[in-house]
């Protein structure tokens, strides 16, 4: 927000196949059913993704219980703080930051905050495919996950926090940057993201365009949008995204 003297800019830019979306210009809802939870609805169908993606500030004790639906499969991942999770009743280890799980659209959960905390969380509808079984649920912490060099860059790291199989339908990857490391080419491909950024600053190509990005910055990248990234520095940056994978495209 800015004091009412100053001049009001931004760097939101919300076009047809992208979006960038500064945290500072998306304003909290409630959702019915989150209780002491404000959520920024960062990507939504009306935007042109396929998914939803929320930022959510659980206050202590906030939370969900969720039924499941046989539809939609969710993804959790904790930025901050600490959360309570069970699945199908069953006690989870708990979530600190970088803690996460992927619970099948035939189970449910139930989140709650230990302390305030913030998370992003992933709805998409699961596309089940022939021959292949549900997933089971899968719960995780980011830093044990082993990061690959990245098209031969040590300068650039790629974290696949969900295993590289056909039975899921979606990745969720950490990238890591040192500074001036970049994508190694400008990549137009089928599948979307959703991107945010986790930590240091940037310039992301969009479509036709290089535009500066930060920490807390939303992305969403449509089907066959051009994209690269640089890390400008001085910190390494990284970048959580959603992508989806291994599934036929409907015709
Ligand atoms: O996996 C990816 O498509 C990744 N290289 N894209 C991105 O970081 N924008
Ligand atoms: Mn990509």
């Amino acid at each position: 927000m800015r004091a009412q003297h100053e001049l009001l800019y931004s760097r939101t830019r919300v076009k047809p196949r992208y979006a960038l979306l500064p945290l500072e210009g998306v304003p909290c809802s409630r959702l019915p059913a989150w209780t002491d939870t404000e959520a920024r609805v960062l990507a939504a169908p009306v935007l042109g993704a396929s998914f939803v993606e929320y930022l959510l500030d659980m206050r202590a004790g906030g939370g969900t219980r969720h039924e499941a639906d046989g539809r939609v499969e969710t993804f959790v991942y904790v930025l901050s703080g600490a959360a309570r999770l069970s699945i199908d009743g069953k006690r989870q280890p708990a979530l600190a930051a970088g803690g996460y799980a992927l619970i099948p659209p035939n189970a449910a959960f139930e989140l709650a905050a230990s302390r305030a905390t913030q998370a992003l969380l992933l709805r998409k509808v699961y596309e089940p495919a022939p021959g292949i079984a549900m997933f089971k649920p899968l719960v995780g912490q980011a830093s044990k996950v082993k990061g690959d060099v990245y098209g031969g860059d040590a300068g650039a790291r790629l974290q696949l926090l969900i295993p590289d199989d056909l039975a899921y339908d979606l990745a969720m990857n950490i990238f890591t940057f040192e500074t001036g490391h970049s994508l190694p080419y400008v990549e137009t491909h089928v599948m979307e993201h959703g991107l945010y950024v986790l930590q240091g600053k940037g310039l992301y190509y969009l479509d036709d365009t290089w535009m500066e990005v930060e920490a807390t910055d939303f992305i969403w990248m449509g089907p066959y949008v051009p994209q690269s990234y640089y890390a400008t520095g001085p910190v390494a940056s990284r970048y959580i995204y959603y992508k989806n994978v291994n599934r036929e495209i409907a015709l």
